[in-house]
């Protein structure tokens, strides 16, 4: 089953008549509707009439993560304050966080690109899906919810966390699907042994997995555990949510609904294209959409494209697996983490260095630990443990508060950290995934 033959199905010369008339509409939307695209545009001396072709939308600059976080809240919006109705968050670099405005019609297209997701699965209408991604402000639980009453699954909506309730849900209601982080299936593997239940006999035969990098090794794993086909999906709260691209279980790759997000892969450092099949940067282009269209959104991830038709049938465009980031955002149990977060926390304690370093590791158990390390400055680096014990203390709940994932803080000696003559090793990522 192929949930919109029509557009996931197109001819490959009448998708790019379609992305081409789309980009011309959207691009003078935005020059009309949103100011921050219509000083941008001017400063660039460019106007919709300049795309001709598809390969005129080189022309045009990219859009920035910081340009979200720089115009926090709503200050990227092309439509009144009025005509959103839904509003959802991921972290930001530093300070604020990034924020995307659905209209009812944004979230029409949600649901319909999850639900073509869903149906790429395997999932078919009557199917009981666990929806076990978090709904609040996280895209994940919701963008999944809003797919599945598209195409007509019977959903629980039971969200992130609360994992002997997850086991029990599993194994008392007996749903086919499972949509979570793949780092938390194989946490919940573990979870279910340790409440005497098999995991190899559970009743999920499908799981979605994103919102992180996974390897095709981390696949195997899974899916040896609770026999079941597990599939990649992928998406970024600036575009959509989940529901930019989802593998079918030909796993070659994951299809990109391209007839509504328009996809580049550019050379990060020269930001010319790639040639085809080469790995670089996915830049999306939003093409319907009406709160927040983005126009080139720099995504960071890293991916090749593949459009060869698959063998499910479908002829939309295929990107890897991503494959790295091209700036130093880590994902840690599903959030993202900079750097420069915790720096920023380090800065305004008074007795810390913003010298520091982060170790993360996978636990057996599939669980994310993230330490940090912090030096402390000499004059409050004292043998009094109960003082360095409560600075600890109040620099764990401040990472906590600002990271949204907790960490474990150590505190080092001024000094014993390694400086680095160029860019600071900050981050050591020991995960084998
Ligand atoms: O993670 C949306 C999502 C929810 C995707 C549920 C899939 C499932 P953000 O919080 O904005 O949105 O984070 C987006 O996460 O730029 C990638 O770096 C990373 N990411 C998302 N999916 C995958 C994946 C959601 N399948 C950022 N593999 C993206 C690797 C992924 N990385």
């Amino acid at each position: 089953m192929i949930f919109n033959q029509k557009f996931e199905c197109m001819p490959p010369g009448k998708l790019k008549a379609l992305q081409l008339e789309r980009l011309k509409a959207i691009t003078a939307y935005i020059d009309k509707d949103c100011p921050f695209y219509q000083k941008r545009l001017a400063e660039a001396g460019l106007h919709a009439k300049d795309i001709k072709s598809l390969s005129d939308i080189q022309k045009f600059p990219l859009t920035l993560k910081d340009d979200l976080r720089n115009n926090y809240p709503y200050g990227m919006l092309s439509v009144p304050l009025s005509k959103i109705i839904e509003t959802h968050v991921s972290s930001g670099t530093t300070g604020n966080p990034t924020v995307v405005g659905y209209t009812a019609e944004d979230i029409d297209l949600w649901s319909e690109v999850m639900a073509r997701s869903l149906c790429l699965s395997g999932a078919r209408p009557g199917d009981m899906i666990q929806i076990a991604y978090g709904y609040g402000l996280f895209t994940g639980g919701l963008g999944f919810h809003y797919g599945a009453l598209k195409l007509g699954l019977s959903i629980i909506p039971c969200s992130s966390g609360l994992t002997p309730r997850q086991i029990k849900i599993m194994t008392d209601f007996k749903p086919r699907i499972l949509a979570c982080t793949p780092s938390y299936s194989l946490y919940m593997a573990e979870a279910a042994r340790e409440a005497g239940i098999d995991p190899f006999k559970s009743s999920w035969q499908i799981g979605i997995f994103g919102a992180e990098p996974w390897s095709v090794n981390m696949r195997t794993e899974i899916e040896k555990v609770w026999n079941m086909t597990a599939l990649d999906i992928y998406g970024l709260c600036e575009i959509i949510g989940p529901g930019v691209a989802m593998e079918c279980p030909c796993k070659t790759g994951l299809h990109l609904f391209s007839d509504v997000f328009y996809p580049e892969i550019i050379d990060p450092d020269t930001g010319k294209e790639v040639p085809e099949g080469q790995p670089g940067m996915l830049v999306l282009t939003t093409l319907t959409k009406t709160g927040m269209p983005l126009l080139r959104y720099a995504t960071r991830d890293i991916v090749s494209i593949n459009r060869e038709p698959c063998a499910c049938g479908r002829t939309s465009p295929r990107i890897s697996k991503i494959q790295g980031r091209t700036d130093d955002m880590l994902i840690v149990r599903g959030v993202n983490v900079f750097p420069s977060q915790i720096e920023q926390v380090l800065l305004n304690i008074e007795e810390t260095q913003p010298h520091y370093q982060l170790i993360v590791d996978r636990k057996p158990n599939g669980m994310d630990e993230l330490e940090v390390l912090v030096e402390v400055k000499e004059q409050f680096f004292s043998d009094e443990l109960k003082k360095l014990e409560a600075l600890e203390d109040t620099i764990k709940k401040q990472i906590e508060a600002v990271l949204g994932v907790g960490a474990s803080v150590r505190l080092v000696e001024p000094k014993s950290i390694a400086r680095s003559e160029g860019k600071a090793k900050r981050v050591i990522d020991k995960r084998n995934i």
